[in-house]
């Protein structure tokens, strides 16, 4: 009877490893391509045990060799293609950065503000920037979804219980210009002024447009979605931007010509962005999309955001703030548009070629928040819990720093607080109650047991809305010896 029931425990605890894998929680960056080899991102690199890297698709995903994610733009596995940059860049780049960073904080010299002057004015000069941005993006937006910010500018070891979390990171380069595929953007042809048909043609064409940007978005969620759990997407359009489209469409038939219904097409492609992004976002419920809220200081409840202006209960919507204490300048916000808002000026994350740079965006907002998910997620599945992605948005909510500037500035109120939030999920768990009550009972208790965060004082300085990227370092954050401990 004894051997029987130690047999029992022996299957059931392979049942139990079979059924629920403590693999880690999977965040997809949909963004411009990130360098996974990166030494800090080397660690949490999702790679597809079914794919083998031999010219074929030896998964039959349909996807040839896609180890660690894909490239919507190339249509092929390499996501990171240093290759299309003009490397190296010149370290009166890295300079610029560093000034640029000194003048927000009021301590550049005189010198230094004359040779940024200079820089900023040099054309040759900004070409470059802009393609280190492109560069560097999805890098430092994995960096951040991996857990790296939350190491840095916080009392040493106040995160240390999440590092033991490391959701694995795919790849997968939606940003980009081609000319074939489904990533080749359609281009307007005009009819003659005059043709009786050429609003129609417009029209037509616009429709045709946001067919094809559905297109593109379902590719891109249809092949994350078989790996990941959580989609992060640190992009958008504005309703400047969606604007400026349009008008250059219109332009382009009409030249010259004024009329109220210009702003009606404008209207129009503005919620078929987001209708768009709605009938994508619904085919994949299991999914946490999480969006970066934009960084036009627009209320995006009025002015509309693609794709984080989106309503749905698997979505959620992520404005920068400046440090705890005040709202990023540059964030959008929306009382019904934005979900909660996360530390967004200096914040360090890697950077090709394995390097750390703090940088400044709702684009690095929005991964600390995929990566708290990714926490929760785990803290469910280890549990032996299923958890639905609206509950692990609404425990984000529920946790958050409630602060008062935000209080009109988005759903939840405040900031992001990915210790209580996990403290929260830990003791409900561990109560095994998941009754309403409860989960309020709990949720006062945590609250009063965890105190709001501190921000860092550097950041108590007003810093400009331009002020988007901060220089590079040798280390300046002693990176590596935090990470010697993951
Ligand atoms: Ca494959
Ligand atoms: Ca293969």
């Amino acid at each position: 009877m004894k051997n029987v029931t130690l047999l029992n425990k022996i299957v059931l605890t392979l049942l139990v490893l079979i059924l629920c894998p403590l693999h880690a929680a999977t965040i997809a960056i949909m963004d411009t391509g990130a360098d996974l080899d990166h030494p800090l991102l080397r660690k949490v690199r999702f790679v597809n045990g079914a794919e083998v890297v031999n010219g074929q698709d030896s998964d039959g995903n349909g996807y040839i060799d896609d180890i660690s994610g894909w490239n919507l733009i190339t249509e092929a596995a390499d996501s990171f293609i240093p290759a299309n940059f003009p490397l190296p860049f010149h370290e009166d780049f890295y300079r610029y950065y560093e000034i640029r960073r000194k003048r927000s904080l009021k301590i550049s010299t005189e010198e230094e503000d004359e040779w940024y002057k200079i820089k900023r004015k040099d054309d040759e000069f900004q070409e470059v920037r802009s393609q280190f941005r492109r560069y560097i993006h999805a890098t430092h937006v994995a960096g951040l979804a991996s857990g790296l910010s939350f190491h840095w500018g916080h009392s040493p070891g106040q995160y240390h219980e999440a590092d033991i979390y490391k959701p694995d990171i795919l790849t997968f380069t939606y940003l980009g210009d081609t000319e074939t595929g489904v990533g080749a953007e359609l281009n307007f042809k005009p009819l003659s002024p005059q043709d009786p048909k050429a609003l129609d043609h417009l029209k037509d064409f616009i429709q045709k447009y946001l067919a094809w940007q559905k297109r593109k978005l379902s590719y891109a969620v249809t092949y994350n979605a078989q790996f990941a759990h959580i989609i992060n997407s640190s992009f958008g359009i504005s309703t400047k931007s969606a604007n400026k489209m349009v008008k250059g469409w219109w332009d382009e038939q009409f030249p010259g010509e004024e009329s109220a219904l210009l702003t009606q097409l404008q209207d129009d492609f503005r919620a078929g962005l987001l209708r768009i992004t709605k009938e994508v976002v619904d085919q994949h419920p299991k999914v946490l999309f999480v969006f970066s809220a934009g960084n036009t200081d627009d209320n995006t409840t009025l002015d509309t955001h693609y794709p984080s202006g989106v309503k749905c209960d698997h979505c959620i919507s992520v404005g920068a703030s400046l440090g705890t204490f005040d709202k990023a300048s540059f964030s959008n916000y929306g009382k019904s548009t934005v979900t909660l808002f996360a530390p967004g000026v200096a914040i360090p994350s890697s950077v090709p070629p394995g390097r750390i740079l703090p940088v400044n965006g709702t684009s690095q907002a929005a991964p600390q928040v995929s990566h708290a998910a990714a926490v929760l997620f785990q803290q469910f599945t280890e549990g032996g819990h299923f958890v639905r992605m609206s509950t692990l948005k609404r425990i984000l909510m529920d946790t958050v720093d409630i602060k008062i500037f935000l209080t009109d500035k988005c759903e939840s109120g405040g900031i992001l607080n990915l210790v209580r939030a996990m403290e929260f999920t830990k003791q409900l768990l561990k109560s095994r109650n998941f009754s309403a009550q409860n989960y309020q009972r709990i949720l006062s208790r945590v609250k009063a047991q965890i105190p709001d965060q501190v921000a860092p004082n550097e950041y108590n300085i007003p810093l400009k809305s331009q002020d988007f990227f901060y220089p590079l370092e040798a280390d300046p954050l002693n990176f590596s010896a935090i990470f010697a401990t993951r």
